[in-house]
């Protein structure tokens, strides 16, 4: 199939399942054809069966707000006129099922039909797409989709409690390439992060309120207080500059590693002991899956999809939004000896493993053949 994937190219957790699929899909010999206004960041290789085309949005002065759904469309017909793109893989709604949508209108006018599937992610839902300035709009272009997805039950759950929809909604969860985790790295530099004696904990996320990058801080805190500890905090985002303040405040600067944004996350979670994810909201949480794979257990919080991915008392513990002693005392429950944590580590690979992208990526191949057939019979 030649199938046209629109996602953010950005380290989000759409576009990093967006760039994994695309990559996926054409191993196993799908021609694919990003359409994005960056090169996504998980996409090193451009080959025969992978290409990447720009979307440009020219300034113009008279424009407050420049128009990218606009030049996104525009793009979208040419790129599907060019390379007779059959169909159209839109990550995130917003603004990329609406650009689709009047995409395939465009090409409808020249006898060119272009099925439509949009996977929904998460704050496209959840925070954004509900806001009542976007509703209608996110309501109309799913339901004018062809085929709808979702990444976890609860995403599904919460897109029918806030929408209109009259769509089915597919749950396909996020997926990982076990492969890339199964490295057996030999160049795991811990000492170079920590003393043998120090625990080594995680954080990984765009630093957005919705993290609680702050209770990220303090259940660090918590766990320093009564084992030694080191924190990795990977990711740039608009609470790092409070973060730092906190880390100040508590006296544990010097305990904390801050990374920015960083593509070789595999390799500091192969030396990690305790990934932390405490969100407000998570529709997956696919930071935790990725740690699980890596053997990192997970301590977060009990937010949307993240139960059907970290399972509590076995790949880690789970407690309500903001319950920072909770989350400390699990912490430490999984770290008090090297038995007990290689258990919830060996757990966590293991339950990580039901997601391998080998399972999950012929499901989205599936909703595609299908999508096709029914758009023939129509
Ligand atoms: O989590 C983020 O901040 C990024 C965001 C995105 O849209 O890129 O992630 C969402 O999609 C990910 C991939 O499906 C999910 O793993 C995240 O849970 C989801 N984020 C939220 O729901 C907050």
């Amino acid at each position: 199939m030649k199938i046209g994937i629109v996602c953010y190219p950005t380290f989000g957790g759409s576009g990093v399942v967006a760039t994994e699929l695309g990559l996926e899909l054409s191993k196993r010999g799908h021609e694919i054809h990003f359409i994005t206004y960056n090169q996504p960041v998980r996409l090193e290789l451009l080959s025969n069966n992978v290409h990447y085309h720009e979307v440009n949005v020219p300034e113009y002065p008279l424009f407050h707000y420049q128009p990218y759904e606009l030049a996104l469309s525009s793009k979208l017909v040419d790129m599907v006129k060019l390379h007779k793109i059959e169909i159209l893989h839109v990550h995130y709604a917003i603004p990329h099922a609406y650009a689709a949508y009047m995409a395939k209108k465009m090409l409808k006018e020249e006898g060119i039909h272009v099925p439509i599937v949009t996977t929904l992610h998460g704050t496209d839902i959840t925070l954004v797409g509900s806001h009542p300035f976007y509703k209608p709009a996110v309501t109309f272009s799913i339901n004018k989709s062809d085929a709808v997805t979702a990444v976890s039950k609860s995403l599904k759950e919460d897109t029918l409690r806030l929408f209109d929809i009259k769509q089915d909604i597919n749950v396909i969860p996020n997926f990982i390439d076990l492969d890339k985790y199964n490295h057996g790295f030999t160049d795991c530099q811990r000492e170079m992060m920590a003393n043998e004696d120090e625990k080594i904990i995680t954080h990984i996320s765009n630093l957005r309120p919705v993290k609680r990058v702050l209770d990220v801080i303090d259940v660090f805190y918590g766990i320093q207080k009564e084992t030694p500890a080191k924190l990795m905090l990977i990711g740039e985002g608009p609470d790092k500059e409070k973060a730092e303040q906190r880390c100040i405040e508590l006296g544990i600067l010097d305990k904390v590693i801050f990374f920015g944004r960083s593509n070789e996350i595999d390799k500091i979670l192969c030396f990690s002991d305790l990934f932390l994810l405490p969100s407000q909201t998570e529709s997956f949480g696919l930071a935790a899956l990725e740690a699980m794979a890596s053997g990192v257990p997970v301590i977060s919080s009990n937010t949307g999809g993240i139960p059907e991915v970290n399972i509590q008392g076995f790949s880690g513990y789970l407690s309500d939004v903001g319950d920072i002693d909770s989350m400390v005392k699990n912490a430490l429950k999984i770290l008090k000896d090297e038995e007990h944590l290689n258990t919830f580590k060996n757990n966590s690979r293991q339950e990580a493993s039901k997601f391998d992208l080998h399972a999950i990526v012929p499901k989205y191949e599936a909703i595609y053949q299908d999508t096709l057939s029914k758009c023939l019979v129509l």
